[in-house]
């Protein structure tokens, strides 16, 4: 009795070492392909493709072995260097006004930042104001919240210009875990459509807890510490990271 408890304790530990972190489950998120494998180089692919929640710091310390990573190119700062080129299949069409459930899989809690926002892909900055953000999110001492995992965020007005074809933007979910040193990016691949421009909302898709959930989460979370743009301010500033037992 003791032995089998013990083998299953030794195989749920082996997992948790193993799975990355978290990554989004819906919408569909850009995922890992041949592109990525051609800028990102072998090991770097093989890094995600076989474990999409790993984070960038294990991504970069791979890359160092590498000839074939090319950081320009396979940008792991945004998108964590998925590429759009493998992610036909997974392109929304959105309207300004309509509300987008998602959820977020925390595979392993680490407490950090994090907010959802449209980013212009050519310069790796945000659009406007992030669309939902976490001033404490995946905090591993407590029950995570349910609004971290499920939610839904809202278009905005103003990107039918911007983000008119697919591959401008990107909505990416940025979770930084400056409490040991991993940063999380997923993306969701979109371009504006419908044609009227500020079109309202399609309301068939919003179910009246989505509306709830959108019209509640932003007003409970400060604005952002973190964007990908000040990612290299975060980390100078953070605090010695405190060591987490669960996390590879
Ligand atoms: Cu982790």
């Amino acid at each position: 009795m003791q032995y089998s408890s013990f083998v299953l304790a030794a195989a749920a530990g082996l997992i948790t070492n193993v799975a990355g972190h978290g990554f989004l489950a819906s919408p569909p998120p850009r995922i890992a392909g041949d592109a990525m494998k051609a800028v990102c180089g072998n090991q770097v692919f093989s890094n995600q493709a076989s474990d999409n929640g790993g984070n960038i710091q294990g991504m970069l310390q791979v890359a160092k072995s590498q000839k074939d990573f090319d950081p320009v190119k396979c940008n792991v700062f945004l998108c964590k260097g998925f590429q759009f080129a493998d992610n036909a299949k997974n392109i929304q069409t959105y309207t300004a006004g309509q509300v987008v459930p998602y959820k977020f899989d925390i595979r392993a809690p680490h407490t950090g930042t994090a907010n959802i926002s449209v980013i212009d892909t050519a310069t790796n900055s945000i659009i406007g104001e992030p669309l939902l953000s976490f001033a404490m999110f995946a905090d591993n001492a407590k029950t995570i919240p349910e609004d971290q995992r499920t939610g839904s965020f809202t278009i905005p007005t103003g990107l039918e210009s911007k983000c008119a074809t697919a591959g401008s933007c990107v909505i990416q979910h940025f979770w930084d875990a400056r409490s040991i040193d991993q940063t999380y990016e997923s993306c969701i691949d979109f371009q504006m459509g419908g044609g009227g421009g500020g079109a309202a909302a399609p309301p068939a898709t919003v179910t009246p807890a989505a509306a709830a959930a959108a019209a509640a989460v932003p007003a409970g979370n400060a604005p952002p510490k973190v964007t990908p743009t000040t990612f290299a301010t975060a980390k100078k500033a953070a605090a010695t990271p405190a060591p987490q037992s669960n996390c590879s």
